[in-house]
């Protein structure tokens, strides 16, 4: 199949390749797989040549750590990467989202925001435009959301973490939460920390807000992980068990009812828990739920290997069940509207016009002639040019019809929500030498059709490849 996406896409896809080379080989057939998706929907034009499906997820895992401020979210990072690579305290402290990554230089480097914007292995790739769709112009200043910084961490090496700044809905601009959703999308895992603290309901309705009760309707909501960190607060007055409730009944309250909840301190952080029993029966609770954590945060690189070949699946279904079936939709309403307004506008003025030259002597029988005209030598041709001209106004309104129709009803069709660039889409259909009456989806041909079921097919495939290499059944060894 001829490609023809821009140099610039296909730049980043062989990078793209070149990078999961080194990593896991399986997933570079698979990258081509989403390039073949890439062509169905270029055809159907919800794709334009700059955009590729392969930019839609990310490709090397990624865990996210969301929540209220002061949380003790970044102590947390520290922590697990052995390293106090980003900055702790009590008053707010993150200001932007920070991306940490593994790299062997020994020294933590911090590199601006649009390190990542530019950079295809990063979710952020394009962050700024999708920035500048919510808040027009604050794309370019990228660098105030988001920063890079690579880790000498060994255990970095193949996930990228990201830090947030304290979530805080109401003091949040659209471009904030714009990011804190498409990092929730792209995420394998989101750990969401709350401050064990202040754990009622008022401190935490926003985060609810936004992030449990929009976790609710996710299908992937198993990857969200709640945590009640600084528990160790609650050892002197020893009612960790009502903070815990207290803090689950704020959840539920929020529309969560099943989740994964864990409690955690942060021992380099925590207060002292004088009591040695005490203090036995707490680190013997965190350290059963980090281990849960610390597991899950392993976990994630042999899921995203399913998790990418899930979306190629989803993303070839979404096609045929959700974009195809919309276009059509749209398509129809659009046909109907356009018959109304020519019947409306049209029908009128041709019974007006047909009306006007028979009363006034155009039709001899029903030949078109100009009056006064008939006798002379170039009156066959005048009334030829007349008519022609009259017949080019009636197909030229019915033309500027069409567009004004299929203008105004794409407006809605740019709403967020929809998967690909239905918009788009959308007017391939309408354009003027494209048959109204066309029975079927432009780009949306057998060809087309066979090449959403050979990819399900060639997810299929991938899975089984992938469970030979997760899983041994037969129980040799490897
Ligand atoms: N008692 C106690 N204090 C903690 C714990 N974890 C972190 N802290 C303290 O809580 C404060 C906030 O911690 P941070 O890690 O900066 O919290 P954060 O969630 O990153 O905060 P922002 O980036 O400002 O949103 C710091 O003073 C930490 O020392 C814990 O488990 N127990
Ligand atoms: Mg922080």
């Amino acid at each position: 199949m001829k490609n023809s996406q821009d140099k610039i896409t296909l730049d980043r896809i062989k990078s793209l390749q070149k990078h999961l080379a080194e990593e896991n080989p399986l997933l570079v057939s698979v990258v081509e797989k989403f390039v073949e998706l890439d062509q169905v929907g270029l055809g159907l034009g919800v794709l334009t040549s700059r955009d590729s499906y392969t930019s839609e997820i990310s490709w090397w895992p990624l865990i996210s750590i969301l929540g209220t401020f002061s949380a003790g979210k970044s102590s947390f990072i520290n922590q697990y990467v052995g390293n106090p690579v980003q900055k702790t305290g009590n008053q707010a402290v993150d200001d932007k989202f920070t991306v940490l990554c593994f790299s062997s230089d020994q020294n933590v480097r911090v590199l601006p925001g649009i390190a990542l914007d530019a950079d295809p292995r990063f979710p952020f790739y394009q962050m700024s435009e999708a920035i500048d769709k919510v808040a027009e112009g604050e794309g370019a200043r990228i660098d105030t959301y988001l920063q890079l910084k690579t880790c000498p961490s060994d255990i970095m090496r193949g996930k990228i973490l990201i830090d947030s700044p304290g979530f805080d809905a109401d003091a949040q601009r659209r471009s904030t939460l714009r990011i804190t959703d498409h990092i929730i999308n792209l995420s394998d895992l989101v750990l969401v920390f709350f401050d064990g603290r202040h754990p009622e309901p008022g401190a935490m309705h926003d985060t609810l807000e936004h992030l449990v009760a929009g976790t609710v309707r996710r299908n992937d909501a198993n990857k969200i992980l709640f945590i009640l960190n600084q528990i160790d607060t609650t050892a002197a007055e020893d009612n960790l068990e009502d903070v815990v409730a207290a803090w689950q009944r704020a959840i539920a309250q929020g529309g969560l009812v099943s989740g994964s909840f864990h409690t955690l301190y942060n021992e380099d952080a925590a207060v002292t828990i004088e009591d040695p029993a005490l203090e036995e029966r707490y680190r013997k609770k965190r350290d059963e739920d980090l281990n849960v954590i610390t597991k899950r945060i392993a976990q994630v690189s042999v899921e995203r290997a399913y998790r990418i070949i899930g979306a190629l699946e989803n993303f070839s279904n979404r096609i045929e069940k959700e974009v195809v079936p919309e276009l059509e939709t749209a398509v129809g309403v659009w046909r109907r509207r356009v018959l109304i307004a020519d019947l409306l506008v049209l029908l009128p003025l041709l019974v007006i016009f047909i009306a006007y030259t028979a009363s006034h002597g155009y039709w001899q029988s029903l030949k078109f002639v100009v009056p006064g005209t008939e006798q002379s030598g170039y009156g066959p041709v005048l009334a030829n040019i007349v008519l022609t001209v009259a017949v080019a106004a009636f197909v030229g309104l019915h033309f500027l019809i069409r567009t004004v129709i299929a203008r105004l009803y794409s407006k809605r069709l740019a709403e967020e929500g929809y998967f690909g660039n239905l918009r788009a889409g959308f007017l391939k259909n309408t354009r003027w030498w494209r048959s109204m009456f066309m029975p079927q989806i432009t780009g949306w041909n057998k060809k087309a059709q066979a090449k959403i079921s050979e990819l399900r097919d060639s997810a299929d495939n991938f899975v089984q490849k992938l469970n030979d290499q997760y899983t041994n059944p037969s129980g040799k060894s490897l």
